[in-house]
């Protein structure tokens, strides 16, 4: 059989952008850790108080075990509800130990939003009747920002925490 010359080049053009797009989503999902969301839980969003996780009095940071943490935020336009501290105050600002496991679940009442530990691979889609969770480690120190990525509203800027991760 015989290839035109040009048709060899698009040839090893298209094969070539190929594999290189297959080693883009190899290095994604094996080395950077990303992976589809599972969207298996699903929650009603009128009545997110119903869910065990999400009491106002189970929501922001809980040690579970040693070394193991969860959090739980409920996110509304525009706001992240991680809880209120000792004095009543909303936390803003969570910090958990370097190396330490953390599951992050967090559901919305109204619209689509965000949740992104920008830094992390924290990059989660929080989608109305669902329960978004995600489980890393953190391996890094530092003050990493908790950001809203998906356009919610008028006050989307204001969409934010700060998740610390601390040297023990
Ligand atoms: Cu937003």
């Amino acid at each position: 059989m015989h290839l035109h010359k040009f048709e060899k080049i698009w040839l090893a053009f298209g094969l070539g952008s190929l594999v290189l797009f297959l080693a883009i989503i190899g290095f994604a999902a094996f080395w950077k850790g990303a992976h589809p969301q599972s969207h298996i839980e699903t929650i009603d969003p009128q009545n997110v108080e119903a869910h065990e996780a999400f009491k106002p009095e189970n929501l922001g940071l809980r040690e579970v075990a040693d070394g193991k943490y969860t959090v739980n935020i409920v996110a509304s336009a525009f706001n992240y509800d991680f809880g209120v501290d000792d004095d009543g105050k909303p936390v803003k600002k969570i910090r958990v130990p370097k190396g330490s496991t953390v599951l992050f679940q967090i559901t919305t009442k109204d619209v689509i939003h965000g949740f992104q530990v920008a830094g992390t691979n924290v990059n989660m889609m929080v989608e109305p009747g669902h329960v978004s969770r995600l489980e890393t480690v953190m391996k890094n120190t530092g003050e990493f920002t908790v950001v809203c990525n998906e356009y919610c509203g008028i006050g989307h800027h204001q969409m934010f925490a700060t998740v610390e991760v601390y040297e023990e």
